[in-house]
């Protein structure tokens, strides 16, 4: 049977869109959790949304909705960010479903039953910010960890004993030093517990949104405890179905809870004593990673200093963000956005770096051996400098593997991108394109080993590499001629194995050049999401998927990769650029004085968007409400009868006839990208 590998990420809060804070932990997740599976572990990956609470049922208020439909809107952003990002979570759940609710109350009883709960009354100030009982006086004072005014509250409450955990939870830490890494927050945690815990108030009664207590519905559940439980109510804790009895013993104890280093007393303290309590098996290890800064402070929503994912998705693609983030960063550590650091990393390290050393040399394997990778013949063939590249990667393996098993995103990278640049330069020195021009067969030789060893060691990186940027490597992989990437068992990687006389697929760049109107074009979308005070609108071309300048830096003078396009046809690249999307109609009207328009709103997943559609003839807005279309999401903003309309429904427009709009026969997910 193989290993099993239980995985999961914080549930993220449905008070504000998701940004790339939230995007940073899930990526970092989600890479471990490939790698995991390329190890052949069976794997579990969990992320979610956490939805009850104060601050939930304010926010929803704040916004004229429901919390119910406040949260499922924000939720679905969620899942829809994930989902185009590629992100391979194998569940997510949401704290307002059935089965977690049901989950959570068994837990509720099961600690209760075992006598750790007790009422009482709460009298304290509560920051709701961090849905926390702070231990500070009197109306408004600060919460230590935010700074924000506390509230006072005072009511009766149920208690969970925590204080004598205290005892338990040190014994913990001391035996297993790795229960939480970094060693600073261990430090930092163990000094808490030794200042002495106090009981937790683990109810509240004077709102409704949350999940009731057992036999007592006028209390809710304290939004931690809810939240918290979703690492087992997911995979199946307190059902009484079989499959899912079977999924929690299976899949519990948790190898890895990945979270931001904000959250740790809640996971490192509080998580571990409910589960004592309950007498559960506890979680093998939690990592807290850093903060994302923007602008010099953390990254957050209420600060108004987010980066969308989107916005990068749109301009660079996942891959960028995925390596930017996780090179970038030293895990653990806080880290600092900005376009300008994205833009430059991906040109040096993905366009010219990968992404050069593929289209270079798949190139000149396609022109000079027929697309066939070429025999590395015969000792004369041979030279230091081959055999130099192969031992360097034979070391970038084992390196690159033990940095990414300790989490050491930023130096893993950093040792497979070594093994790039000195292929780079071994290329550079041995002039292969001077070979080329060659006929003996000593030239051809030593050029086919020169390809041989490039090739290789291409293959080597883009393994290496694959749970990072997934996308990018799997193209690398098939252009190779290696077919399909998720299919490689990582761990019997070895120099020598690409096979002679593997035939190429299309050799096509993964990442074009990215130029400085990139930065702009970025800064700009970002600008207008917030209604910031730039009143640029965004060129008719601001909005491509893809950066301008298609061609890699190209292997001097064979490797030719400009795309010809004849007879008016577009080249995929530039079908590539219309980001047509499924949206759904959440409002229509009429435009007052037009005959012909409609004003849509349309969800497209990650936001709504307003869209002035001339349709009104062929429909009644009534009737497109709920309705799914194909919108071409990134066409420059432009105004109609005053209204600003930000993209285009697709339609089919007969000569003389009536607007029909496209649409789907099966049900396809909102957001959805048509390609
Ligand atoms: O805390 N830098 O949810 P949340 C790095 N619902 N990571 C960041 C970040 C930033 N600037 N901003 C957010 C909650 N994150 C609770 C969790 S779990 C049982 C309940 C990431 O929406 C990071 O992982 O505030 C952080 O811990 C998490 O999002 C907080 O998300």
């Amino acid at each position: 049977m193989s290993r099993k590998f239980y995985i999961t990420t914080p549930i993220y809060y449905v008070n504000a869109r998701p940004h790339i804070g939230h995007a940073y932990t899930t990526i970092a997740c989600d890479t471990i959790a490939r790698r995991q599976r390329m190890f052949g572990a069976d794997t579990f990956f969990l992320t979610g949304t956490d939805e009850h609470g104060q601050k939930i049922e304010r926010a929803a208020q704040a916004a004229g909705k429901t919390p119910q439909e406040f949260t499922d809107e924000v939720s679905a952003q969620f899942r829809a960010l994930w989902q185009r990002m590629g992100i391979t979570n194998d569940d997510f759940i949401r704290t307002t479903e059935e089965r977690h609710k049901k989950r959570v109350q068994e837990l509720f009883r099961r600690i209760r039953d075992n006598g750790h709960i007790y009422k009482g009354t709460y009298t304290g100030q509560y920051c709701v910010f961090d849905e926390l009982y702070v231990d500070a006086v009197g109306p408004g004072a600060p919460c230590p960890e935010c700074g924000r005014p506390t509230e006072t509250v005072k009511e009766e409450n149920y208690f969970f004993k925590l204080s004598v955990f205290a005892d338990k939870l040190l014994q913990l830490y001391t035996e297993q030093p790795d229960f939480i890494r970094p060693e600073t927050r261990r430090n930092e945690v163990m000094s808490f517990v030794r200042g002495g815990l106090r009981d937790l108030s683990i109810s509240r009664s004077t709102f409704s949104w949350g999940i009731p207590v057992p036999d007592d519905p006028k209390h809710v559940i304290y939004v931690w405890l809810d939240a918290l439980a979703n690492y087992i109510t997911a995979i199946g804790y307190g059902s009484s179905h079989k499959g899912a009895q079977e999924a929690f013993q299976k899949y519990w104890p948790a190898d890895l809870h990945m979270i931001g280093k904000e959250i740790v007393r809640f996971h490192c303290v509080y998580w571990p004593a409910f589960l004592m309590a309950a007498r559960l098996p506890l979680p093998k290890g939690i990592m807290a990673h850093g903060w994302l800064l923007f602008e010099e402070n953390k990254m957050s929503k209420s600060r108004g200093n987010i980066v969308r994912a989107e916005t990068i998705l749109d301009v660079l693609g996942a891959d960028a963000l995925r390596y930017f983030l996780l090179r970038e960063v030293v895990f653990g550590q806080d880290g600092s956005f900005s376009f300008d650091a994205l833009v430059q990393r991906y040109n040096s390290d993905l366009a010219n770096g990968l992404g050069n050393l593929a289209s270079r040399t798949l190139t000149m394997i396609t022109r000079y051996f027929r697309g066939q990778v070429p025999y590395p013949s015969a000792a004369f063939s041979q030279s230091a400098g081959d055999n130099a590249i192969a031992e360097n990667a034979r070391k970038v393996i084992v390196e690159c593997n033990a940095l990414f098993d300790q989490y050491q995103f930023s130096r893993a990278l950093e040792a497979a991108w070594g093994l790039v640049a000195a292929v780079d330069k071994y290329i550079v020195e041995n002039e292969p394109w001077a070979l080329g021009e060659k006929q003996d067969e000593e030239s051809r030789s030593r050029l086919a080993t020169i390809l041989y060893t490039s090739a290789e060691a291409l293959r080597i990186v883009t393994a290496l590499a694959h749970p990072v940027i997934p996308d990018a490597t799997s193209k690398i992989w098939s252009q190779l001629g290696l077919g399909d990437i998720r299919k490689l068992v990582l761990p019997e990687l070895k120099w020598g194995q690409l096979p002679l006389s593997t035939k190429l697929g299309n050799v096509e760049p993964v990442f074009p050049r990215a130029d400085k109107s990139a930065i702009e074009r970025m800064q700009k979308m970002e600008e207008q999401q917030r209604g910031g005070s730039s009143t640029t609108q965004a060129q008719p071309d601001a909005s491509t998927t893809v950066p301008p300048v298609a061609t890699q830096a190209a292997a001097a003078p064979a490797a030719k990769l400009a795309v010809t396009v004849p007879d008016g046809k577009i080249s995929i690249d530039d079908f590539a650029k219309v980001d047509l999307r499924v949206g759904q109609v959440k409002a229509a009207e009429k435009v007052k004085g037009a005959d012909k328009l409609l004003r849509l709103e349309v969800d497209l997943g990650t936001e709504v968007r307003q869209v002035v559609a001339g349709i009104a003839e062929s429909y009644a807005p009534e009737l497109l409400i709920g309705r799914k279309v194909v919108i071409v999401a990134n066409l420059a903003p432009r105004k109609l009868r005053g209204l600003e309309s930000n993209g285009m429904i697709v339609a089919a427009s007969p000569e003389g006839g009536k607007a029909v709009l496209a649409g789907f026969l099966e049900d396809v997910p909102v957001g959805t990208r048509l390609k």
